[in-house]
């Protein structure tokens, strides 16, 4: 049996959740087996019996995280959309651009135009983007293709970026993101066709989770509820665009049906907080959105928290509403924009983005995790926070192996 050792590190375990401070572990140690972390913590009580067969790595003090985690993006898309943004800083609103036609339309009729070359080309920029930041796991949606071709294509695109890079991905098919033009005035005769798309989508492979825009340039909670009704038939887990413009109830509606998570939630009521609650359905929070929409609205932070619904913070990158792929300013906005303490932000970006994907083998630094984890030159987890526009990464290291750049060297093998 060989172990790896990275040891010398100040250790965010984030073990605690949302409530504990960051679970450090001063001068700190972890022991690496294959993928998976087999032992973590102080240095001085590391077993003796693992240096034996060991390769050990000196982490320099650096800071040691678990791998961050973008549990809400729509990475795969074609063109941009710089000229809306200029149309709204001409005055017109993001609701009035999408009702005339713009918007995600725009997009949608651009990435159907591009093949599946072009897409993996202009997507795996913004992986990369996301990647030189910490990230290891991470959610890519559909919604920019609306037929089920397309919706296939960009999902295969996904899945490509997983095989050939450092990454996991999970895919969330969000058929219901808006009606294409072949079924103008028809969201109806479009819900159908999207129930319809489930069942060979999930057969080729390629949908992890199934989404809903609920809103009112959106879709309605009926709608949205025929669309779970078939995701749950197919045992697929559902997750909601919900309350971000309007409180169409979506997070109710949500709730009953156990999802994942609700995102947005700028206009989400008590109730809506008390049901996720309940459900155990994780919040995830968007700054760049609210940020890039300049909303006023902020999502009922004080009435999460005192609810105990655990916040996830992702960057909701797509071209339209946050064309954004830096999770570290995201953290950073989360804490200015919305009032979140940085260790709320970071644990919304490790151990709760993970629970908002299902996935219970990440995103805090303990024995039995995925040896998913980053190392920043930095001494206070709050500085990833606090510093935006930096990028204090060092090395990332994904299931057990090291990420370039690796600028720590004098790695010695005993
Ligand atoms: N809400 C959003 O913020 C994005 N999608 C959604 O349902 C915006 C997508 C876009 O404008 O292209
Ligand atoms: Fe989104």
């Amino acid at each position: 049996m060989s172990f790896v050792i990275w040891e010398n590190a100040r250790l965010a375990t984030m073990q605690g959740g949302q409530s504990d401070t960051y679970g450090l572990i001063d001068d700190g140690a972890v022991v690496i087996q294959d993928e998976s972390l087999v032992w973590v913590g102080p240095r001085a009580q590391l077993p003796a019996n693992f240096r034996i067969t060991a390769t050990a790595h000196d982490a320099k003090k650096a800071l040691m995280t678990p791998g961050l985690i973008d549990c809400h993006t729509h990475l795969v898309y074609a063109g941009d959309r710089a000229h809306e943004f200029e149309l709204r800083l001409n005055g017109a609103s993001y609701e009035e651009i999408a009702r005339a036609g713009g918007g995600i339309k725009s997009t949608v009729q651009a990435t159907r135009l591009a093949s599946e070359a072009q897409l993996w080309v202009s997507s795996e920029k913004r992986l990369k983007n996301l990647m030189a930041e910490g990230v290891t796991t991470l959610e890519i949606k559909s919604g920019y293709g609306l037929s089920l071709a397309h919706e296939a294509k960009c999902l295969r695109v996904a899945r490509q970026l997983a095989q050939h890079h450092p990454v996991q991905i999970r895919n969330t098919f969000l058929g219901a993101h808006a009606v294409p033009p072949e079924f103008e005035d028809n969201a109806d005769g479009y819900i159908d066709a999207v129930v319809s798309m489930i069942e060979p989508l999930k057969a080729q492979g390629l949908v992890d989770a199934v989404d809903v825009f609920c809103e009112r340039i959106g879709f309605t909670c009926e709608q949205t509820e025929k669309v779970f009704k078939e995701a749950q038939r197919w045992g697929l887990p559902v997750k909601l665009h919900a309350e971000q413009l309007s409180d169409s109830q979506g997070a109710l509606l949500a709730a009953q049906y156990g999802a994942l998570s609700c995102d947005h939630l700028e206009w989400l009521s008590e109730e809506g907080v008390a049901a996720m609650a309940a459900s155990g359905t994780v919040a995830v929070l968007l700054p760049g959105a609210f940020y890039f929409l300049r909303e006023t609205k902020l999502p009922p932070i004080e009435s999460l928290r005192r609810h105990r619904v655990p916040m996830a913070i992702s960057t909701d990158s797509n071209p339209g509403s946050s064309p954004c792929t830096s999770i570290l300013l995201m953290l950073n906005m989360a804490c200015t924009l919305m009032r979140l303490t940085p260790q709320e932000a970071l644990a919304g970006v490790t151990s709760v983005a993970a629970q908002a994907l299902g996935l219970k083998d990440r995103g805090t630094l303990q024995a039995g995790q995925r040896a998913d984890l980053v190392l920043w030159d930095i001494e206070n987890p709050a500085e990833l926070a606090y510093a935006f526009g930096s990028n204090p990464r060092v090395a990332t290291v994904w299931g057990g192996r090291v990420q370039l750049p690796q600028t720590i060297e004098n790695s010695q093998s005993k």
